[in-house]
């Protein structure tokens, strides 16, 4: 008997018109969480929802969710689902493959007319990038979200708080899209790789069994403004000098003593930001990850011990703000164990590996059993030249499909 699989073509036309929501021209799109051309792909998303006959259900997070609902009412839930904001000037397959797909393993139970002892719903959480907050709606969805979380979040206070205004959303109003974690059988989530190693490894897919923890800090050097032109060079209290000199020893210090992880200045600010004023302050958005949570700390604080000894070295004060951390999330075995049976039944080659990218999956992890998969991709990925071929995307959405039938009727 042929296992059953997902319709290709529907698959497509829906990840072929969303893709063209936000679309940046060069094979990538621009959704940033809340801003107009996310708000335009969550009202497509609902639209094809209610055209295809499931429930929709949102939340005070701004979560979208298609729903087809066991004839059991008490049933427990299978969460299905991914992202569809991106970052700023992203690729079209972050995220949004993996809703699509959650939705298409819905849309493939109801047409064979399956009558599952669970309830199935695919879900786009808000904000999963961080260009807000960061899990933003999963960790919401999860009760893992604290109001401090939204004091001085990632993407600044403001661009929080107009993202929501924009959505007709409140900062309240996200703590009501908590739900209780018994009404959740498994979490499941298919996903882009962003890197290359099931390429390397010439496999199908790669079965995730730990998500790295993820830090974020701002740094600020402070120096004195001075002018460009009069003060002799080593006379300066240039904040530029400190965070220069604490963005490459940073890059050494990891290579140094902290393998396998990473750390990034994804932001930086000059300020008061004029060719004829030395610079009296650098601010610098810092990001670190290891798939170890004592190691995260030690990366954490390492890194502080690093800009203390590079503002030391220019004369500089410092301040650093921690913008908020999210601990290392193991996969839960047995959803690992359902996306192997499911590879084998598919006859695709699978890999176990760790994840360097953060994914709601983290958020969920923490209410119930949950896992995920990665297809190989290419091109690299927040950028819109990340690929994956068409047969490597639905092979994951065959995968999640599988996995999700051996979940419900185990
Ligand atoms: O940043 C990440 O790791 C994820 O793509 N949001
Ligand atoms: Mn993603
Ligand atoms: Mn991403």
């Amino acid at each position: 008997l042929e296992p059953l699989t997902v319709n290709s073509r529907r698959f497509r036309d829906n990840f072929e018109s969303l893709a063209k929501i936000g679309d940046t021209g060069d094979g990538g799109v621009h959704r940033p969480a809340l801003g107009d051309s996310h708000l335009a792909a969550r009202r497509w998303y609902q639209e094809r929802i209610v055209e295809d006959g499931f429930e929709f259900i949102t939340d005070g997070a701004g979560n979208h969710s298609a729903r087809l609902p066991a004839k059991d009412y008490n049933a427990k839930t299978i969460l299905l689902g991914s992202h569809l904001d991106s970052v700023p000037n992203g690729g079209r397959f972050d995220g949004a493959l993996g809703v699509l797909a959650a939705c298409e393993v819905l849309a493939t139970v109801r047409d064979a007319g399956l009558d599952l002892p669970v309830h199935l719903e695919a879900i786009d959480f808000t904000d999963e990038e961080g260009t807000l907050v960061g899990l933003l709606g999963s960790r919401a969805l999860a009760g893992q979200l604290k109001p401090e979380d939204l004091q001085n979040p990632r993407g600044g206070r403001d661009r929080l708080l107009e993202g929501l205004e924009r959505a007709g959303l409140t900062e309240e109003g996200l703590f009501t899209a908590r739900r209780s974690t018994d009404l959740f059988k498994a979490f499941l989530e298919m996903h882009i790789e962003q890197g290359p190693r099931l390429l390397e490894a010439g496999s199908d897919i790669g079965i995730v069994g730990t998500l790295v923890g993820i830090g974020s800090l701002e740094i600020t050097f402070v120096g004195r403004s001075d002018h460009a032109g009069t003060t002799p060079m080593d006379s300066r209290l240039d904040a530029g000098l400190g965070a220069a000199d604490f963005i490459l020893e940073a890059r050494k210090l990891v290579r140094r003593e902290f393998s396998g992880c990473v750390c990034n200045t994804g932001r930086a600010a000059l300020e008061p930001g004029v060719l004829n004023i030395v610079p009296a302050r650098a601010v610098l958005g810092v990001e670190f990850r290891s798939p170890a949570e004592e190691q995260l700390e030690d990366l954490g604080l390492g890194l502080v011990r690093q800009a203390e000894k590079s503002a030391e070295r220019y004369g500089l004060q410092i301040l650093v703000e921690d913008l908020g951390r999210i601990p290392t999330s193991p996969c839960s075995k047995r959803v690992q164990g359902a996306f192997g049976v499911a590879c084998r039944n598919l006859g695709l080659k699978s890999i176990s590996m760790s994840s360097g990218a953060g994914h709601d999956t983290m958020a969920m992890a923490r209410i119930c059993p949950a896992g995920m998969i990665f297809i190989p991709s290419s091109g690299g990925s927040h950028s819109p030249s990340e690929f994956a071929g068409w047969k490597d995307c639905v092979n994951g959405a065959n995968v999640l499909l599988q996995a999700t039938l051996e979940l419900a009727l185990e």
